[in-house]
């Protein structure tokens, strides 16, 4: 049994701790923290035998927590994960891996010093099965070399925290990924154009269209919509030189009645990927268990999507077409995005 230490129990680390403790085998919960005490102390309630660390720091040092799940925000993410590094435990990092460039950097320097993988990031759409189904379309050839990929991320409504640039290094960061992962390649520039503002969007810049560019001249737009009400909804499409191929709809019922053919749209985050945020942590708990490393999104990934992230805030603060430029890819990461 492997046994985890929790750090954040907000929305995502209370939902991981339920599906550690009831979906997912070979993993038990040991430890919990959070800055917010009454929070962990509630959540470990309903742990039995857990405990309740006072620090992140204190968790990761203890003797009964074998690999630790960081859940907390994400500028306190690299701490966490540097500590881990030191005290040589797996940690399994929500997205983003750090909030910076320098910060990702520092932990894939931090690792590569350590010398085998101990980090992998959250990037969970890598596990769902309709992305998963859209890239074996892409990978077999059958639409053609891809050209373009037209994207939606639409949220219901983001959390009163949410800052104008959230949207890229918050949201869109998860296409960040993707596009890498589905494309096999890494992203060389960006732009942002934004349209007319929602009025559901207060102070935001909501909605906003992001462009990357591929090193192989494919390029790709994401619509990025965070107060859209009407529900959760990710789409994607990839236009091939001989077909596309798009998600299909993540509803496993349509309902005629009344006039009107209707599907229900996920609520959020939580449901739209709840098989993939399964299929993703039981992986790493199978790897991980098993002595090997970590096999998912990892440190580089982390690094490579923050300075895309990076490049995506400096063109919403108002460049025009920013470059994004990786440091060479140290061997400990040799496989393709
Ligand atoms: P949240 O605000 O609901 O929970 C975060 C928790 O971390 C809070 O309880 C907060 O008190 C705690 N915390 C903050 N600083 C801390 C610190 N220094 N030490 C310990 N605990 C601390 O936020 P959330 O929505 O659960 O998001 C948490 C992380 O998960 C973020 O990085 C977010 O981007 C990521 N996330 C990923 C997905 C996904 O689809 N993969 C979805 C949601 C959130
Ligand atoms: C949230 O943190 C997530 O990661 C969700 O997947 C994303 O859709 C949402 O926009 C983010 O705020």
């Amino acid at each position: 049994m492997l046994r985890i230490g929790v750090i954040g129990t907000g929305m995502i680390g209370q939902d991981h701790i339920r599906r550690m403790t009831s979906v997912l085998a070979g993993v038990e919960v040991t430890a919990v923290t959070d800055v917010d005490v009454e929070t962990a102390k509630r959540v470990a309630d309903a742990l039995p035998g857990a405990v309740v660390h006072g620090s992140g720091e204190d968790l990761i040092a203890d003797p009964g927590v074998d690999a630790v799940v960081v859940c907390s925000w994400g500028p306190t993410h690299e701490q966490y994960v540097l500590a881990c590094i030191a005290a040589g435990k797996q940690v399994f990092c929500e997205k983003p891996l750090a909030t910076t460039e320098e910060a990702c950097r520092r932990i894939v320097e931090a690792e590569v010093g350590h010398g085998r993988r101990l980090v992998q990031v959250g990037y969970m759409r890598r596990y769902d099965a309709a992305y998963r189904a859209l890239k074996a379309v892409v990978d077999s050839g059958r639409i053609g070399a891809p050209l373009m990929m037209h994207c939606a991320h639409r949220n219901p409504g983001v959390p009163s925290y949410y800052e104008k640039e959230s949207a890229i290094t918050d949201t869109a960061v998860h296409e960040i990924d993707m596009v890498r992962w589905m494309f096999g390649e890494e992203i060389v520039a960006v732009r942002v154009l934004v349209p007319r503002k929602s009025r559901n969007g207060g102070d935001l810049q909501d909605p906003l269209l992001f462009l990357l560019e591929l090193a192989g001249g494919a390029i790709v737009d994401v619509e990025i919509s965070v107060n859209i009400r009407y529900g959760y909804d990710i789409r994607g499409e990839v236009v091939g030189e001989d077909g596309t191929a798009a998600l299909g709809e993540p509803s496993p019922v349509m309902v005629r009645g009344g006039g009107r053919l209707a599907m229900p749209v996920p609520a959020d985050w939580r449901e739209r990927f709840i098989r993939a945020y399964d299929v993703e942590l039981q992986e790493w708990i199978d790897s991980i268990a098993a002595g090997g490393p970590p096999v998912g999104p990892s440190a580089w990934d982390g690094y490579a999507a923050a300075v895309v992230s990076d490049a995506g805030v400096a063109a919403l603060r108002g460049g025009d077409r920013v470059g994004v430029t990786l440091m060479p890819r140290p061997a400990l990461y040799e496989v393709a995005p």
